[in-house]
């Protein structure tokens, strides 16, 4: 409640309203900042979404209408780029270092700044913005900050928030996934979201060259003998031969989560001289946590750090410090 009243009172008070979400955005980045934009359109605000960088075309279909420009064509309109923003608003992610240099130079002219997220964030920013980590999706709250509008959801909201939950969930097999995600799902589906159209224009693009590196990959797969903790490996060398966007790679884990046993899921990838490690929970067990232990963070059931090292010793190392951890629990 007190996140709804926060932000119908911001949005009462804001005529120009500037949206953003976080560099390298992913569909629920994308889709709740669009979703937002055009809900705040229908009550006559001046919105829009500007992004470090302009909208992928893999994306554009979310974006029938051009609510999403770049920081470049947002300072090309604005002229001097002087425009003072009543609204700021940061999407799926709390830290404006992740919105990119050039954004966050918007955010001086502002008045006020709202993060709309789901991930963990310092106590002091939860209290005074729209944070809630119970989320399956930043999608999904907006989904109930638009409703809070008095709002009706319209088709191309529909499918934006769709695709923020479908990918942010990995196609709803998180804990985080609740009866009230299925029940916003459910009225999303009422403005026409078709779940086979959603789901192939989202996932359903993939080259051949993308079907060979899963190949590779996924023959790569390891894991521990009692299958607790099951991993792959992806090195740069096969990213190049296979000319797959690392925006590609980020899915690949999860197909580990559907082992007999297994727990922790994890793919290492080789970049210069440092192994990025992505983690994924099959169920109870809070990745985020050991993802912290190793110097990184994120989500329960999905996190991430990066170490320097050579790829074999990092798996070693890493494998060794995540069966202790599985052994305390
Ligand atoms: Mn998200």
């Amino acid at each position: 409640m007190r996140m709804k009243n926060l932000f119908k009172s911001l949005c009462d008070k804001a005529q120009n309203i500037v949206i953003t979400t976080h560099i390298q955005p992913d569909a629920d980045g994308i889709g709740s900042e669009i979703a937002l934009c055009l809900a705040l359109r229908e009550i006559g605000k001046n919105a829009i979404c500007v992004n470090e960088e302009p909208l992928l075309e893999r994306y554009k279909y979310l974006d029938p209408i051009d609510c999403v420009i770049s920081y470049s064509d947002y300072i090309a309109q604005e002229k001097e780029g002087k425009a003072t923003v009543d609204l700021f608003i940061v999407a799926d992610t709390n830290s404006l270092a992740r919105i990119g240099a050039k954004v966050q130079s918007l955010v001086p002219n502002t008045k006020n700044l709202l993060f709309i997220d789901h991930h963990p964030a310092p106590k002091e920013l939860e209290a005074i913005h729209c944070i809630d980590t119970t989320m399956a999706a930043t999608g999904e709250l907006v989904g109930s900050l638009i409703e809070a509008l008095g709002v009706s959801f319209t088709k191309e909201m529909g499918y934006a928030l769709y695709t923020a939950i479908l990918i942010d969930t990995s196609s709803f097999r998180y804990p985080t996934v609740t009866g009230n995600t299925h029940r916003l799902i459910a009225k999303l589906m009422d403005t026409g979201v078709e779940p086979p159209q959603a789901y192939n224009k989202i996932y359903g693009t993939k080259k051949i060259t993308y079907m060979q590196l899963l190949g590779r990959v996924l023959s790569s797969t390891s894991s521990t003998a009692d299958g607790r903790v099951a991993w792959l490996s992806l090195t740069e060398e096969s990213l190049e031969k296979f000319d797959v966007d690392t925006e590609d790679t980020h899915g690949l884990v999860n197909h580990l989560l559907i082992l007999d046993n297994v727990k922790v899921a994890c793919m290492f990838r080789q970049i210069g001289s440092a192994v990025k490690i992505s983690f994924r929970s099959a169920g109870d067990i809070d990745v985020g946590v050991m993802a912290q232990a190793l110097g990184g963070g994120g989500h329960d059931h999905s996190a991430a750090t990066v170490t320097e090292g050579q790829i074999e010793d990092v798996i070693e190392k890493t494998v060794r410090k995540l069966e202790l951890m599985l052994d305390q629990k």
